[in-house]
């Protein structure tokens, strides 16, 4: 069965090289396809993947700044840019320095002078087997309610997440949200209705966490994990008031609700890579914390 894709065109591509001739040169044969986004350094590459994603990376090994090979790896650190491929533009081809791309997490690499046809297919055929797998990955581990993440990716993938901010030595924070007063919203507005809400739920968190990495879990039935690597207690607590501040403004209308709109208690935990725990360990903490919220009123967040 063919799985339908993304359109090449909206498939972004960033072209990192200081050479304003070959960027120039790259930017005009991709821009026909794709969708290009030109860098000449390799701090402002760094900077953008901070906050955004990419579908591939075409990077110069010599740069001013940070050599393309360290970019690489820095890159190819987070979590978010796993499956993004990082093709090198080269024009030096010993074994040594083939080895060296092929090590820092390289997908592949282009020899300088470039042929304008091998760099688009070779290019489509990267992206397009991103995309399938990220197709594979959707129908796998989302719930089709929500297009949230689903029980299956929290049970098969969150531990690699979080044994890899325990390598990384990093902070690693769990949030655990449950709806207030749900079964009186579903008693009055019917259950359907009641689907209608966990929808715009899963939109008001989507909308609250910021980094590509930070993962929003459909965990029950109008219960949410938002799973939030290398964020500290400061972080976690920015994440929390923008989520009530922005189902706040979304307003869902709850009568049996004595604010008169649908709100959620949320429980979090900050867990600092001193203290080895397993994940289920976080997550019992952070249910502790949300029994808390609960005890302390509902609308709230305790960490
Ligand atoms: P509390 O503020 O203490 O959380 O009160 P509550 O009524 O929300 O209690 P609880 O969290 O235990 O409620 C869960 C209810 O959510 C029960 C069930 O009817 C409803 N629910 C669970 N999954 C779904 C779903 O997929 N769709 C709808 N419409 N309702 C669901
Ligand atoms: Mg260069
Ligand atoms: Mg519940
Ligand atoms: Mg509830």
């Amino acid at each position: 069965m063919p799985l339908t894709l993304k359109l090449l065109s909206e498939c972004k591509i960033l072209v990192v090289d200081d050479d304003e001739m070959i960027r120039l040169t790259l930017e005009t044969i991709l821009e026909e396809h794709f969708t290009v986004l030109p860098f000449s350094a390799g701090n402002s590459v760094l900077e953008y993947c901070k906050e955004n994603t990419a579908d591939l990376i075409l990077l110069d090994v010599n740069l001013p700044d940070i050599n393309g090979l360290n970019v690489c790896r820095q890159i190819k650190d987070d979590l978010a840019f796993e499956n993004v491929p990082i093709v090198f533009i080269t024009s030096t081809y010993d074994t040594d320095s083939q080895n060296a791309c092929w090590e820092a997490g390289a997908t592949d690499f282009i020899g300088k002078p470039i042929t304008a046809s091998t760099l688009i297919h070779r290019t489509k055929n990267h992206i397009e087997n991103k995309l399938r797998l990220e197709k594979l990955v959707e129908l796998t581990y989302k719930d089709s309610l929500t297009g949230l993440f689903n029980r299956h990716y929290l049970d098969l993938e969150v531990s690699n997440v979080f044994k890899q901010a325990i390598r990384d030595k990093r902070a690693f924070s769990l949030l655990m949200l449950d709806i207030d007063h749900f079964k009186r919203y579903n008693d009055h507005y019917g259950h359907p209705q009641g689907d209608v809400c966990i929808k715009k739920i899963a939109e008001v968190l989507n909308r609250s966490v910021k980094r590509p990495q930070d993962t929003v879990v459909r965990y029950g039935g109008e219960e949410f994990l938002v799973l939030l690597p290398y964020t500290d207690f400061d972080g976690v607590k920015q994440v929390c008031e923008r989520i009530n501040h922005e189902l706040a403004s979304e307003n869902i209308r709850h009568e049996e609700s004595s604010l008169n709109r649908v709100s959620v208690s949320i429980g979090g935990v900050v867990y600092s890579h001193q203290e080895m725990k397993q994940f289920d360990e976080l997550v019992s903490l952070a249910d502790e914390a949300l029994y808390e919220a609960k005890n302390a009123g509902r609308n709230c967040f305790k960490l």
